[in-house]
């Protein structure tokens, strides 16, 4: 990894983002009548570039639950889990200029930011969590995200009911300040229930988006050939909605 690139992309990552949000179809035929509803509303309601709440360190949960895959024990995982995922590799990879094959040392080495943010699954609870990591906007500049990109999707390495977990978001969402790829949870490495050694934290969304477990971040131009073509795990299996703005 070429680290001087990288930190030259900290200051540049954010105007690039906003070029690359203004050119970028959000919407295109994979939302429904109503999730493009409920996705115009929520642009002309809220600027979707604001920012989630963040909450004083008094509030954050005590303990913050896991919830769907959490102790993986499918293909390398657990191996990757006793080596204290010291072979771990994060890849930045699809419609980018240099592929990135990052070690969570590199990661860690990288400009961070850390938010103390509230986390609403759909299944009707919430937890407020403190989370440290490099933002994606980052990851991204440094890569080179080429200009037919317009979806960022998410690899993971757990298999839930036999299905590989993945989930993807739109460019304004991928460049949001709050988006980062988390390796810390109030401080510490993540706890394996919570996605250790990756995950990602989009704060302007719902639960589901949260990729844990994250082995490669890929730029694709439309999401027809990935997974079963809705998006995401639950927006495949379940129908959930694949823009779950908050
Ligand atoms: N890889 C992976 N990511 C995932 C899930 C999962 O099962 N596998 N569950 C999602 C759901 S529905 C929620 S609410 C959050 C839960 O995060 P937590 O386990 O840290 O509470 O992770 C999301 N990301
Ligand atoms: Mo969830």
């Amino acid at each position: 990894m070429k680290r001087r690139g990288f930190l030259a992309a900290a200051g540049a990552a954010f105007v690039a983002g906003c070029n690359k949000i203004a050119d970028s179809d959000a919407g295109g035929r994979l939302l429904s009548a109503a999730e493009k509803w409920h996705m115009s509303a929520h642009r002309l309601l809220t600027d979707r570039t604001a920012l989630a709440p963040e909450y004083p360190r008094s509030a954050v949960s005590p303990d913050f639950r896991g919830n769907g895959s959490v102790d993986p024990t499918n293909g390398d995982y657990p191996r990757h889990l006793e080596e204290g995922f010291a072979n771990w590799r994060l890849e930045v990879r699809g419609l980018v200029a240099s592929p990135l094959s990052l070690t969570l040392d590199n990661l860690r080495k990288l400009p961070q930011r850390t938010q103390i943010t509230r986390h609403d699954c759909v299944e009707g609870w919430s937890a407020i969590g403190e989370w440290t990591g490099p933002q994606l906007s980052l990851l991204l500049e440094a890569a080179g995200v080429l200009p037919e990109a317009k979806f960022i999707v998410f690899r993971c390495a757990d298999n839930l009911n036999g299905q590989d977990y993945y989930e993807s978001v739109d460019l304004v969402d991928a460049y949001h300040p709050q988006t980062i790829v988390a390796h810390l949870l109030n401080g510490k490495p993540l706890p394996v229930k919570n996605g250790a050694p990756l995950r990602m934290r989009i704060e302007r969304q719902l639960g589901y988006k949260h990729a844990k477990y994250l082995t490669a971040i890929e730029a694709v131009a439309s999401l027809d050939g990935v997974g079963g073509g809705q998006g995401g795990y639950w927006e495949d299996r379940a129908g959930y909605q694949w823009y779950a703005g908050i």
